[in-house]
């Protein structure tokens, strides 16, 4: 195992997972449940969240770029150069620059954030993340005053990616953020998941995690961040605008035009588990519906 940025990981970060997850059972006080008793469930007792396994987390994927089945990514996604690695951050800032992914994480503080994850397709997981906040990188760039939305690019590199030869998507996928909702502490670049390197189908060597919004927000393996004073186009609005808002809030009381968000499945909650609510933002409401205030949620959806 490559534990790349030794220096910023504590010593929960490098904990195997199968110790990890009993020690989190006991501090939950739920050790005498078992943890098959709790898969499936989405939240133990105490609000205390039970992470996905490292299997279900890295196997069951979203990542076009690499083809449309849950488990193309896995399969795929290997032949991804992800060193050398920069990222280009521009538009609205006092100090645009391509910056190598090292040297970002050498000035980064790296930590543990365990997020649920709610695919607008109604499945959902929580993970296990290590990264650092976006707000800290955007400080690090300068945000100029003007600034009020950030835009995201993925890598388009189609002799690694066979997905691209189909037009699925508007190639490079496209993500972009309020300014404000890119600054709030929830929001994160994550570069790793149970302390270990991000692996490519999840988006290495850094990808957004927005915890509160649908899952396509959290755009994988990016290449370039633009601060901007206009709204930024986001591909899956330009593919399906009626489908896809800008905004993209978890709300169970929003349904999409084709299903219904009011509940979810978790992943690897076995054949029987029964779909549990979706909770509002995600369960996120109390930390970021402020950013949200006097907007009519179903028309910005
Ligand atoms: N570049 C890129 N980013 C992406 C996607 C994608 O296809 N391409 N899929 C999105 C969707 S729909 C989801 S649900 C999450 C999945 O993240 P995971 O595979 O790490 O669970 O990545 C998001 N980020
Ligand atoms: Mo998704």
């Amino acid at each position: 195992m490559a534990y790349r940025w030794k220096s910023n990981l504590t010593e929960r970060d490098v904990t195997p997972q199968s110790v990890y997850l009993n020690r989190r059972a006991l501090l939950g006080g739920v050790a005498g449940l078992g943890l098959a008793g709790l898969a499936g469930q989405g939240r133990a007792q105490d609000g205390e969240l039970v992470p996905n396994s490292w299997e279900d987390i890295t196997t069951y994927n979203n990542f076009y770029e690499f083809g449309t089945g849950k488990g193309d990514p896995v399969k795929n996604a290997g032949q991804m150069t992800t060193s050398p690695w920069t990222v280009t951050i521009d538009g609205l800032v006092d100090r645009p620059g391509d910056y190598a992914f090292e040297d970002i994480m050498s000035r980064m503080t790296v930590e543990e954030r365990i997020y649920r994850f709610r695919c607008v397709e109604a499945w959902s997981m929580v993970i296990p993340w290590n990264g650092f906040e976006l707000s800290d990188l955007l400080e690090m760039a300068g945000v100029k005053s003007a600034a009020k939305y950030v835009a995201f690019e993925t890598l388009y590199r189609p002799e690694e990616m066979p997905g691209v030869r189909f037009p699925v998507l508007d190639w490079p996928y496209v993500e972009g953020l309020r300014l404000d909702e890119a600054l709030h502490p929830l929001t994160i670049m994550a570069t790793g998941i149970y302390g270990r390197d991000l692996p490519n189908q999840n988006g290495a060597p850094l990808r957004l995690v927005v915890p509160w919004k649908y899952g396509f927000k959290s755009i994988k393996s990016v290449v370039r961040i633009t601060l901007t004073d206009t709204q930024p186009p986001t591909s899956w609005n330009k593919s399906a605008p009626r489908e896809y808002g800008f905004y993209s809030n978890v709300n169970p009381e929003v349904d999409h035009p084709r299903w219904s968000q009011a509940t979810e499945r978790r992943v690897g909650g076995g054949l029987f588990a029964r779909n549990e609510p979706t909770l509002m933002m995600n369960g996120y409401a109390e930390e970021v519906a402020s950013l949200y205030t006097g907007m009519d949620l179903a028309e910005n959806f």
